[in-house]
């Protein structure tokens, strides 16, 4: 049923607008904007950053999730929305809580691994789904869990040497050594001690004397091993502890991002891309946000001389554009920078459409490269209703309109037709604002575009 994000989320929206300090969805961080996610965990592969995200539902009251998602970006600021591609049905063992998960790449495939509540246990237990596809499908590698001891967040990290190690914990920090086909592994789980010296000090909590809390991230870098984590609930930090080997000792080494953002929880994801550093997060900074309603974001760094971290801060504006973007080759609808009102679902013709689209609405990407000049703009639209219009805006919803193409009635949300229109004024790199006008109710729905010179 075609249904518009809930009334509970729009109620949400008027009071929580006058109560955010942070980003509004006019802001290009947090880099997701069309659904609430959680706990990234990027993946660069291909020349891309592939994006996995839980999903907290709108009106969640309690990490109320159900599904994973998946976005990718060339550029670090336009995200493609691939989609669920996994979710708790795919699942039979599990019934609820797609809590935060990561993919890595093996064997020309991609492992997802992630911690869901065990139908028949009721414990928290970790799976681990595969796919061919940095997108999916996915499916369940095992038919069972993995792993279960009733904790979360698993980060899996593959050494030099190709030994994998999948971590996870919540109270605790465990790790096993995963065999090559990454869906096994070789002798018993094992605790990794948390000293005060290794994770850290916490007062007032005598069950938990570490700051270790949740979400470990691992990684290495120049032989230096790397252990991310929130740190302290509630609410949390980001810290970091490093190690001469991927089973410690660790050292702790202090905080990355400080508490900050409108969620009580966050989570760390860290990569190297394209020559720079980037640090993902949650915040509850869009419209609604909170702490069971929050959005991914992303921030570059530069590490220390020494490979220590920076203290990093969350920003409205998010990292800056690698490159530009090609208007000139098909692009899909649901790559978007920042946008007001559109959501996405899975498009007839593969892939996934904009679609929920209103007069006023509109979708902003950033850094789009037309040279010498478009003379003419192609998109593939459908519309159950009368359709509307689409605005060709250069760099603010108010800025020289270059084109406006008519979208027509074509008798169904998903019978697809292609639609034209002439530009004028195109030329050089600007943000490209769609502006989507019609009448009331749903306009129409738009599944990529493109722009033409001569
Ligand atoms: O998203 C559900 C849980 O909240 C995750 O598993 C934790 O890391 C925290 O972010």
């Amino acid at each position: 049923m075609r249904t518009r994000r809930g009334v509970a989320w729009i109620a949400g929206v008027l009071c929580a607008v006058a109560m955010l300090p942070v980003a509004t969805a006019n802001a290009d961080n947090p880099i997701i904007q069309t659904i609430y996610t959680a706990d990234p965990a990027p993946l660069v592969h291909n020349g891309r950053v592939y994006l996995y995200t839980g999903h907290d539902e709108d009106g969640s009251t309690n990490f109320t999730m159900r599904e994973w998602r998946v976005w990718s970006s060339a550029d670090m600021v336009n995200w493609t929305d691939h989609g669920s591609p996994l979710n708790l049905a795919s699942f039979s063992w599990a019934d609820a809580n797609a809590w935060a998960g990561q993919v890595v790449a093996r064997n020309g495939n991609f492992y997802w691994y992630v911690p869901m509540r065990s139908r028949s246990t009721g414990a928290m237990a970790i799976g681990v789904a595969v796919s061919s596809s940095p997108t999916g499908p996915f499916r369940d590698a095992l038919g069972h869990p993995l792993v279960g001891n009733g904790e979360i967040d698993p980060t899996v990290f593959i050494d030099d040497n190709g030994q994998a190690y999948l971590y996870w914990g919540n109270p605790r920090l465990w790790f096993v050594r995963l065999n090559t086909d990454m869906i096994s592994f070789s002798g018993g789980p094992t605790q990794i001690p948390l000293t005060t010296a290794g994770f850290g000090t916490r007062t007032g909590n005598p069950s938990r004397p570490t700051l270790f809390e949740e979400g470990p991230w691992v990684y290495k870098r120049n032989g230096l091993y790397y252990l991310v984590f929130a740190a302290r609930c509630c609410s949390e930090f980001i810290a970091y502890s490093t190690g001469t080997s991927p089973t410690g000792p660790w050292t702790f080494r202090g905080t990355i991002m400080p508490t900050q953002g409108s969620s009580f929880t966050n989570h760390p994801g860290v990569i190297d891309f394209n020559g720079s550093s980037y640090f993902f997060y949650h915040n509850g900074a869009l419209p609604g946000g909170g702490g069971f309603t929050r959005s991914v974001a992303v921030e570059r760094f530069t590490y220390n001389a020494d490979g220590t971290f920076p203290t990093i801060t969350m920003t409205a504006a998010g990292a800056p554009q690698v490159g530009t973007l090609n208007p000139y080759v098909q692009q899909e609808a649901e790559t978007i920078a920042s946008e007001s009102g559109v959501e996405t679902e899975r498009s007839s013709e593969g892939g996934m459409n904009v679609g929920w689209i209103e007069n006023g609405d509109w979708i902003k990407v950033k850094g789009v490269a037309f040279g010498a000049g478009a003379t003419s703009f192609s998109a593939r639209v459908a519309s159950a209703t009368g359709g509307g219009r689409i605005e060709l805006h250069l760099d603010s919803l108010g800025g020289t309109l270059v084109g406006a193409c008519t979208v027509p009635g074509t008798g169904g949300w998903q019978s697809w037709r292609d639609v034209s229109c002439s530009v004028s004024g195109a030329t050089g790199t600007h943000d490209v604002y769609f502006r989507f006008t019609g009448g009331s109710g749903f306009l129409f729905n738009v599944t990529w575009w493109r722009f033409n010179a001569l």
